[in-house]
This record gives C-alpha cells, sequence and structure tokens, in this order.
C-alpha cells in the first residue's frame, strides 16, 4: 500500500514544548511527539513530514507546499497565530488538501483571545485538549479521510 503522506505543521513556541508552561502543554517535547507520529504512521500508512517555524510566512509556504507535494492531509498546530491569523485562513483556503487543527491544550478554557480560531474557520476538524495525544488522535482521523 502506497504511503499518505501527513504533512506535521508547528507555528510559533512549540520548539520549547517540554520547557514551555508544561503544566499546559505537558513535559514531551516536539521531537518526542515527532517521533510518536511516525511510529503511528508506519501502522497506519501514512508518512510523516514534521515542521515547525515561528514565523508566520513559513507555515504558509509549506501549506502550499504540502498540496503542491500531494500531501493527503496536514496537521496544523498553528500556535498564537491561530488567533490571529487572516493569512493563515487564506492559506488553507488556498489549497484542497484538508487541513486538520490541532491543540494541546483546550483553548476555549483558557483566556477569551483564545477562544477566536481563524484556522478553525477553514479547517476540516479540530482536535485539542488532549496534550500529545491530540496529535495522534488527528493523525488517524487523517489517515480514514
Ligand atoms: C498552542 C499555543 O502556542 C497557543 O498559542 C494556543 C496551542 C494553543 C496548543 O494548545 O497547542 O492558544
Amino acid at each position: 500500500m502506497a504511503s499518505k503522506l501527513v504533512y506535521v505543521l508547528n507555528g510559533p513556541n512549540l520548539n520549547r514544548l517540554g520547557k514551555r508552561e508544561p503544566e499546559i502543554y505537558g513535559s514531551q517535547t516536539l521531537d518526542d511527539i515527532g517521533a510518536m507520529l511516525v511510529e503511528r504512521g508506519e501502522a497506519l500508512g501514512c508518512e510523516i513530514e514534521m515542521r515547525q517555524s515561528n514565523h508566520e510566512g513559513h507555515l504558509v509556504d509549506w501549506l502550499h507546499e504540502a498540496q503542491d507535494e500531494g500531501a493527503h492531509a496536514v496537521l496544523l498546530n498553528a500556535g498564537a497565530y491561530t488567533h490571529t491569523s487572516v493569512a493563515l485562513l487564506d492559506a488553507i483556503r488556498s489549497v484542497s488538501v484538508p487541513v486538520i487543527e490541532v491543540h494541546l491544550s483546550n483553548p476555549h478554557t483558557r483566556e477569551a483571545f483564545r477562544h477566536t480560531s481563524w484556522v478553525g474557520q477553514a479547517a476540516k476538524g479540530t482536535i485539542a485538549g488532549f496534550g500529545a495525544q491530540s496529535y495522534l488522535l488527528a493523525l488517524e482521523a487523517a489517515a480514514e479521510l
């Protein structure tokens, strides 16, 4: 079976997972999450392309790239850009590859400014609040698309 290419795009400050507010984001690093995704991806027939950037435009470029590379799906944790970036909303709308919004925490239980998601307005669906497990749940959903 040909493997399904799944981009996993991570936005600002997620390079600091493990050190950053662990009571909110957990103790696993982004590398730990990447390793979990690769392992689960092997079982699901998915090839994982994991990226992180603190720069909004990189995330826009990678969404376009995912489309151009024929990706099956994108998992996107845009970090704080989730709540601010019309550019990311437009980028998601500019591609046909399905984008699944992912969050470690549940933004709806946090500050009011996290209750709006521009990403969510164009995403296929959202998985939030399950820590690192959110990524695995999103990968399982992506594999079924
Ligand atoms: C990650 C961030 O960096 C925050 O800005 C979001 C999200 C929530 C998360 O829970 O993964 O508000």
